[in-house]
């Protein structure tokens, strides 16, 4: 063997830290704290500690959990906004210290540390830097507990893997009885440099979570969606925890000057914590996959949250949801029908066989293919012996070199020459291309562009099984529901919210539901031969509203029918020089008992402008006499993650229906609305 240096470095590189999270890809995140039992999303800070009673709390059922369905470590929510301690914190009077649970000797972080370490599962912290319950949240004494309570964490619960720091920061609060609104500098107030030499100092293998690391960074939104083209590195002059650019921090710096990796956070729920009414709502398996390719496979890491319950478990829904989702993605990547083919390259390093070709199938973790210094097109060819049929190509660069492809494309050989049958842009920690079913006996991968010599340590062809999808149900403007399981699967239903079996019927036509109600769709293994179905059988709801048909606008700004023509799409937007509060009146056309609401913001918008943060809903059967709002209240957590907002009432009984618009999320001057739901 001769001697050759390995290829140069392109920087900035991993550190040692970073590249030991690489590996972990997907782990879970646990938002667990008074919100779960108040119902809300973002707690004031004045709840009792008393409240905090989970009724069947059982570490070792999350974390086996965990474990079972492939996560590698578990956060916990330590300390969420509202500053509620799930240990007994000696800062603070508002932790689990002043609840009966446990008789005051509770310990989440305790109990909750100690099963990770006994199921093979690392353990994290979330210590939110926002505190609503804190009397001196804005003054400089906080920081002084921020940082006790950070050495709280750090000291007293063995080895952590990760810290994690939220940009959500400032507003109104009950702050030891203020209850008033306090901003602080994000720039200069927790001053992060000498708080994270905390993090160094106690816990130097702990990876720095914030919207800009210093070691992860945010990916920019809450839905599970990094971006297809995802750069390790970013520049961050100039932010800070809370303050930077989201469609940035998605992308990455191709010229960023520090190594910072996405995390991809995104909950299994609507919300991020435990809501009963959710329980609808728990993502299905064909979501759970696609955001595993949006996320793990374009290099970024997955946090995947799992909100325990008032039991303290994780609901039986969300459990069983993860377990499919598991066996979908073993299936997948359980063969890889690259292994034992024949490898070959256009270029190798030195021609040195420590860099050959064949380094691509083996699994360990530090051999790499690298083409010649300079050359920065190569390409990799397999013979893989016999025709395969595959529908998944996984690449991942050795990122102890720097992350260097820019562009590469994958060719199948037709019989009379190559076909490109798929391209893309960077790689990263892992890439994986989904394809349709594609079948050949050679296949190329050809890097087309690259910073300096390519540098791959891993690929990989993979099929993915048809399995079934989970139905989706659509409503129309006259209350026909729709359900759509995918071509050649057949879907029963309930309209009574049991759960389908053989006995139900089988969907052919819509439905007709004009009082809404509650749908309930399944695919049955029974009934679908030939297709993975994950379970005995998969199953979704949906919370159907009253019909939209007959309703009218009674009041409102200009356009605004389009929060009630039943098409999501169609958003109504408020003028750009329109002004908060805005309120639509809608006649439902006769009276209905009315037990819900929702609000529906804009979907997909690129940033939060518009989004209803506050709201004030009435019911009347005379709209000259309303009386007073039958609800009134603020949308938590909105700007980061725009779902449909669902408020309980009631019921009340009324025809006329009043939404108040009263402030924005971003504090600007426009709203906007996809769509007004009635549930009766
Ligand atoms: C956000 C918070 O405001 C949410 O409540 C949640 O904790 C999420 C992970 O981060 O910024």
């Amino acid at each position: 063997m001769t001697l050759v240096s390995a290829p140069t470095p392109i920087f900035p590189v991993p550190s040692p830290r970073q590249l030991s999270w690489h590996e972990l890809e997907f782990y879970g995140f646990l938002h667990f704290t008074t919100n779960t039992f108040t119902d809300l999303e973002w707690g004031f800070g004045d709840e009792s500690p008393d409240i905090f009673k989970p009724t069947d709390f059982d570490a070792d059922s999350i974390a086996s959990l965990a474990a079972e369905v492939g996560m590698r470590g578990l956060i916990l929510t330590c300390k969420h906004h509202d500053g509620f301690c799930l240990w007994p914190s000696g800062q603070t009077e508002h932790s689990v210290k002043n609840s009966s649970w446990r008789d005051g000797k509770g310990d989440v972080v305790r109990e909750l540390s100690d099963a990770c370490r006994r199921h093979g599962l690392r353990f994290g912290v979330y210590l939110s830097p926002w505190d609503r319950n804190h009397p001196d949240y804005g003054k400089p004494a906080y920081l002084d507990c921020y940082r006790a309570q950070l050495r709280e964490l750090l000291t007293n619960y063995g080895p952590l893997f990760e810290v994690w720091h939220d940009g959500a920061n400032g507003g109104d609060g009950y702050y030891g009885g203020a209850r008033e609104r306090r901003t602080i500098d994000k720039l200069t107030y927790y001053d992060w440099p000498n708080t994270w030499q905390i993090v160094r100092e106690l816990q130097p293998d702990a990876v720095i979570f914030s919207d800009v690391g210093p070691d992860i960074r945010w990916c920019g939104n809450e839905r599970g969606e990094g971006n297809e083209t995802t750069w390790l590195t970013l520049n961050t002059d100039g932010w800070c925890p809370g303050f930077a650019k989201p469609p940035e921090l998605n992308v990455g710096h191709e010229d960023g000057d520090r190594w910072l990796p996405p995390e991809v956070d995104v909950s299994i729920r609507p919300g991020w914590f435990y809501h009963a009414r959710e329980d609808l709502s728990v993502k299905t398996v064909r979501q759970l996959v696609n955001i595993y390719y949006q996320s793990v496979g374009r290099s970024g890491a997955l946090l995947l949250n799992l909100p325990p319950d008032r039991r303290g478990r994780i609901h039986e829904i969300d459990a069983e949801r993860l377990r499919q989702f598991r066996r979908i993605i073993d299936a997948t990547f359980s063969t890889n029908l690259a292994e034992g083919a024949a490898v070959s390259a256009s270029s190798t390093h030195g021609n040195a066989s420590e860099f050959s070709p064949g380094n691509v199938l083996c699994s360990c973790p530090d051999t790499y293919w690298a083409a010649d210094d300079g050359v920065t097109a190569a390409d990799l060819v397999f013979d893989l012996g016999q025709p395969k049929t595959f529908n998944r190509v996984l690449l991942q660069e050795h990122l102890a070199l720097g992350q260097r492809v820019r562009r590469w494309a994958v060719d199948v050989e037709t019989g009379t020459g190559w076909e490109q049958v798929a391209e893309a842009t960077t790689i990263g920690h892992k890439r994986i291309l989904r394809i349709p079913d594609t079948t050949a006996q050679k296949v190329r991968i050809r890097i087309l562009d690259a910073k300096a010599c390519p540098a791959i340590r891993a690929a990989g062809l993979y099929r993915e099984p048809v399995f079934a999808a989970d139905p989706v149900i659509t409503c129309d403007i006259d209350g026909n529901v729709m359900i759509d399981a995918g071509k050649g699967v057949s879907v029963r239903y309930t309209v009574d919210g049991s759960l389908p079996t053989t006995d139900s019927p089988a969907y052919e036509t819509p439905i007709s539901l004009p009082s809404g109600g509650l749908v309930t769709a399944g695919v049955l293994s029974a009934d679908n031969p030939g297709v993975l179905v994950p379970s005995e059988a998969i199953t979704v709801r949906k919370r159907i509203g009253l019909a939209k048909r007959s309703w009218k606008i009674l009041d409102g700004p200009e356009g605004c029918a389009r929060t009630i023509d039943a098409d999501s799409a169609s958003v109504w937007e408020s003028p750009a020089e329109g002004n908060y509060p805005y309120a639509i009146t809608i006649d439902l056309g006769a009276t209905h008992q009315v037990a819900g609401f929702s609000y529906l913001p804009k979907q997909h918008a690129r940033n939060s402008a518009g989004y209803v943060e506050k709201y004030r809903i009435s019911i009347t059967d005379d709209p000259a006499d309303w009386g007073g709002p039958v609800a009134e209240g603020r949308f938590d957590n909105i700007a980061n993650n725009p779902i449909e907002q669902i408020v309980d009432l009631g019921p009340v009984t009324g025809r006329y229906v009043r939404f108040e618009a009263l402030s924005a999320a971003d504090g600007g001057k426009n709203a906007n609305i996809a769509e007004i739901s009635i549930f009766a």
